[in-house]
């Protein structure tokens, strides 16, 4: 959405305006006013024409309208019903020299998991993906992805859901699966040039189309406001990416790894241990019965505590 029409919803959210204030107000024309307002009704937004000034009476339940109404993140959103993989079209947008672009979408039919997996994308998700070309050296975009996982856990947390981090980036609710975050990335030695955060949330979705190790959003609470759960992640993730400090403490708080017996297959090996704390930007802290070791990448899964 362009910035005039975004300031057009911002005025219009502070109660009747005419379209001469409007214009004023924005510095355009009067002919432009009623254009935005006839691209925002297509758009789905509902805006009464009274004596007093147009009236916002009603905002589209998901879409790029809907998220950027009101969100306070430098994100633009580019929405889609139904598209292969947000991820794929981040990506294309990142190589043509985009940033601060969020590609949401209500279904997927190609969507990716790590290591090229499925990943199952019904209409009503929450499909997300993200384009940043943040000041970065490659080796700490797992910051990033840690990041997308705390926003997304405590964007569950506040619509009433369990969600706990696995490390390094999976959202359960016990031992099922909400939440799959997929970063890619490309750059140089020293430097980022662009990076995606792909973000797959199982919100309003039957758990019957999704995979049964998984679990939804609607399963364990109901439907939720998307556009809502979905400004929320956008800025949250906003807020740590700016302040890289406050991702670790956030994501101790929000994990259920720490503490518990894991196996994590990394592509050196297995590492059997007590997961006992994470390091910048990422790394996973096991004690084992060989002494510490440290596991920057791999498949984590909790184990029962020896002796139960
Ligand atoms: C992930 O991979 O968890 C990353 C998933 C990222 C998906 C997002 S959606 C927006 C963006 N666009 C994309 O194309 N991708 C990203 P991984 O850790 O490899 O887990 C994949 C495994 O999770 C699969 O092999 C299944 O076992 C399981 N799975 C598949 N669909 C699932 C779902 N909807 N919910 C929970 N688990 C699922």
């Amino acid at each position: 959405m362009n910035a005039t029409r975004r300031s057009i919803l911002t005025s219009l959210s502070d109660g009747p305006v005419s379209g001469p204030e409007m214009a004023a107000d924005l510095d355009v024309s009067r002919a432009a006013v009623w254009k935005h307002i006839e691209a925002l009704r297509e758009a789905g937004f509902e805006i009464e024409s009274r004596g007093d000034g147009y009236v916002l009476s009603s905002v589209p339940e998901f879409g790029a309208g809907s998220v950027e109404y009101g969100l306070s993140a430098p994100f633009e959103v580019e929405y889609h019903d139904s598209i292969s993989s947000t991820n794929d079209r981040a990506r294309e947008l990142a190589v043509s020299g985009a940033d601060g672009i969020a590609v949401l979408a209500d279904e997927q039919t190609g969507a990716r998991g790590r290591l090229d997996r499925e990943w199952a994308s019904p209409s009503g998700g929450i499909w997300l993906s993200i384009v940043r070309r943040p000041e970065l050296p490659p080796a700490q975009v797992p910051i990033y992805t840690l990041a997308a996982a705390v926003a997304s856990a405590e964007a569950l947390r506040e619509v009433g859901v369990d969600a706990e981090i696995k490390w390094p980036n999976d959202v359960l609710v016990g031992d099922e699966k909400l939440v799959g975050i997929l970063t890619e990335m490309e750059g140089e030695a020293d430097r980022v040039s662009w990076i995606v955060v792909g973000i797959g949330m199982n919100a309003n979705v039957d758990e019957t189309t999704v995979p049964t190790t998984a679990t939804t959003v609607r399963e364990q609470v109901g439907d939720v406001d998307r556009a809502a759960v979905t400004r929320g992640l956008l800025e949250r993730f906003d807020e740590l990416t700016s302040t890289p400090e406050d991702v670790l403490p956030a994501w101790r708080e929000a994990a259920s790894t720490l503490g518990r017996r894991v196996r994590v297959e990394t592509p050196g090996g297995e590492v059997v241990g007590e997961a006992v704390d994470v390091e910048f930007p990422g790394t996973l802290v096991v004690a084992t019965e060989a002494g510490e070791q440290r596991v920057s990448a791999g498949d984590c899964e909790h184990l029962r505590p020896t002796g139960e």
